[in-house]
């Protein structure tokens, strides 16, 4: 048994989650095996494809901008999906009359149970890997990604994953990604995260403590 790493995974249900992957395109084949490494956590711990979101940005540095605003863009999308099919809201914008608030029928539930969520992100996965040049463009760029992604997830209270390499070798990254024979790739860790991040924080959104 090895000392690193995340220790045994929990056999978790993540079938009722919606997780983000945000990645930069930097370095993309090493991004694309991290990515297929996420992607690939997440549907075995049930996740649905169709509720996996991929966005990409050029660089690292982009990422912890991309992560707070495409929050923010979920929850606007969950907020407006909610309202289509919900005639009482719908009435509050349009209506002139405060008694249509008294006739209009309750909300009916969503029929579309095996659609696509439109609820906010569970969890967000950022992705980016960042190769040690001869210049200090490194040092900046992983500190400032890294401050950026912490900010973010403790600011808007959603788990955001870090899946920032930063290594000092191209070899260095293809090994973490599981490119080489034998090797583990670090992007299924980040998707097992997400999942147990985004069930724990749906816990202890209700109080549940367990
Ligand atoms: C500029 C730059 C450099 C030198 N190296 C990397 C890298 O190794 N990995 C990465 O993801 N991005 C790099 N970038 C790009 C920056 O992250 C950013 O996209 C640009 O500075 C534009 O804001």
């Amino acid at each position: 048994m090895s000392l690193k790493g995340p220790g045994e995974a929990p056999n978790l249900d993540g079938s009722g989650l919606r997780v983000a992957v945000v990645h930069a395109r930097w370095n993309t084949p090493i991004i694309s095996a991290l990515v297929a490494g996420a992607r690939k956590a997440l549907v075995q711990s049930g996740v649905k494809r169709e509720n996996i979101i991929v966005q990409d940005v050029p660089g690292s540095y982009e990422l912890p901008y991309a992560v707070q605003r495409l929050y923010a863009a979920s929850q606007v999308q969950s907020t407006v999906s909610t309202n289509a099919g919900n005639p009482l809201a719908t009435d509050l914008l349009t209506s002139t009359s405060v008694t249509d608030l008294h006739t209009a029928p309750p909300p009916t539930p969503s029929t579309r149970a095996t659609e696509a969520l439109t609820s906010p992100f569970d969890a967000i996965i950022a992705i980016g890997v960042l190769i040690k040049g001869e210049t200090m463009h490194f040092e900046y760029i992983a500190d400032a990604t890294s401050q950026g992604l912490m900010r973010v997830q403790l600011d808007c209270g959603v788990p955001v994953v870090f899946g920032l390499l930063t290594v000092l070798t191209e070899e260095q990254a293809m090994v973490r990604a599981g490119m080489n024979d034998g090797s583990h790739c670090h992007g299924e860790d980040w998707g097992a995260a997400a999942v147990e991040l985004g069930l724990k924080r749906r816990r202890w959104a209700q109080g549940k403590i367990i």
